[in-house]
Formats: structure tokens, C-alpha cells, sequence
């Protein structure tokens, strides 16, 4: 079966956030047909197109051979473990995981826009991904380390 490099947002700005973004983690390694797990370092981030507290955000990529739809039913049920409620968009959350990548596909369905839509114009996404994978290309933007420049003025910093 073939495999492919998932790249996985993770964010949380409610609750016990080092503990939930580690036991997501936990959770990521042990979901079926994934392998070579790696996590960036974590990063405390102002709330963007948001309001409430800041977030804490890091980035995990690993192998798989799940296919890009069943990898986010995989997410949404982790995150639903963890007491995710979405009252109103953008809403404060105790976890939201993204697939931000998934190899090179670009995919457009009504439930899954891979890459992120987003990813390519926040810091906190940019910073971590940059840290764990600094020749990563976003399919359709460019490479990482070129649009990290335009992210410079958002506050992003090491939560370690
Ligand atoms: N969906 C489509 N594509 C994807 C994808 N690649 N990954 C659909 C995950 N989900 C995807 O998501 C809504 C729907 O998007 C899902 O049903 C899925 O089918 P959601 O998780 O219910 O809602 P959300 O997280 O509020 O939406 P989204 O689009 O992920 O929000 P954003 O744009 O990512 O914004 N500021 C800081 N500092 N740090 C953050 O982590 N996060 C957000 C969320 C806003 N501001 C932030 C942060
Ligand atoms: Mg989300």
C-alpha cells in the first residue's frame, strides 16, 4: 500500500493545553497504518481571526497509508474525545487538529481542502513546520521557508 508524509496542525486554547496536545499526540501514534512519528516543538501563539486565550500550537507529520478522508474522521474523533464543542466559528477550543499536508495531493471535496486553506499565512502554523520539516513545499504556495517572511509580524513564540 502506499504511503504518504501527513502533516498534522494541533492547537488548543482552553483547558490543560500541554496535556491535551500531548495526549493527542499519544493518540496520533497509535492510530492504525501510521509510523515514523515526529512532533515539533510547541509554540504559544495570539489568537488569529479569533478571540480568547492564546493558543498553544505545534505541528506532528507522520508516514501513513490511511487515506487523507479516513486520517481526518481519525482526527475529529481525537478531538472529539477530548471535549471539542464548536458553539460558533473559530470558536476557543480544547483541541483542533488539522491535516495541513498530505504528501504533494492538493484535494478539494466538500469536507476536506488539503492544503489547509490557511496554513500558508500563520506564523503559528508556518514557525513549527519550519522547525520539524524546513524544506517542506505547501502544493500551490511555495516553499516553507519562503513565506515564513511574510508571517514575521505575528506573535509567535517557544512555549519551551
Ligand atoms: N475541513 C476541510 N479541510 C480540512 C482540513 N484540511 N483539516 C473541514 C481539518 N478539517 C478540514 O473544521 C470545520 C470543517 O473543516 C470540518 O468539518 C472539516 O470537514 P472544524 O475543526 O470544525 O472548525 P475550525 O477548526 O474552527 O475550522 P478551521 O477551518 O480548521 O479553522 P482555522 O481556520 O484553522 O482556524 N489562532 C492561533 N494562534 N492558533 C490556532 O490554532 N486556530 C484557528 C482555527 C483560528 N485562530 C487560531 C488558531
Ligand atoms: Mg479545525
Amino acid at each position: 500500500m502506499t504511503e504518504s508524509l501527513a502533516c498534522i496542525g494541533l492547537g488548543a486554547n482552553l483547558g490543560d493545553m500541554r496535556a491535551v496536545l500531548a495526549a493527542a499526540y499519544t493518540q496520533l501514534q497509535q492510530l492504525p497504518g501510521t509510523r515514523h512519528h515526529r512532533c515539533s516543538p510547541w509554540f504559544r501563539s495570539a489568537p488569529v481571526d479569533a478571540s480568547g486565550p492564546d493558543y498553544l500550537n505545534a505541528v506532528a507529520c507522520f508516514d501513513t497509508t490511511l487515506s487523507p478522508q479516513l486520517l481526518l474522521e481519525a482526527l475529529q474523533s481525537i478531538e472529539h474525545r477530548h471535549g471539542r464543542e464548536r458553539p460558533y466559528r473559530n470558536a476557543p477550543r480544547t483541541l483542533d487538529l488539522d491535516l495541513l499536508l498530505y504528501g504533494d495531493q492538493q484535494i478539494a471535496t466538500p469536507t476536506l481542502t488539503v492544503p489547509h486553506p490557511r496554513m500558508h499565512e500563520r506564523a503559528f502554523v508556518l514557525l513549527p513546520l519550519a522547525a520539524l520539516l524546513p524544506d517542506a513545499v505547501i502544493p500551490g504556495r511555495g516553499p516553507v521557508s519562503t513565506l515564513m517572511s511574510s508571517v514575521a509580524g505575528q506573535s509567535v513564540w517557544r512555549a519551551d
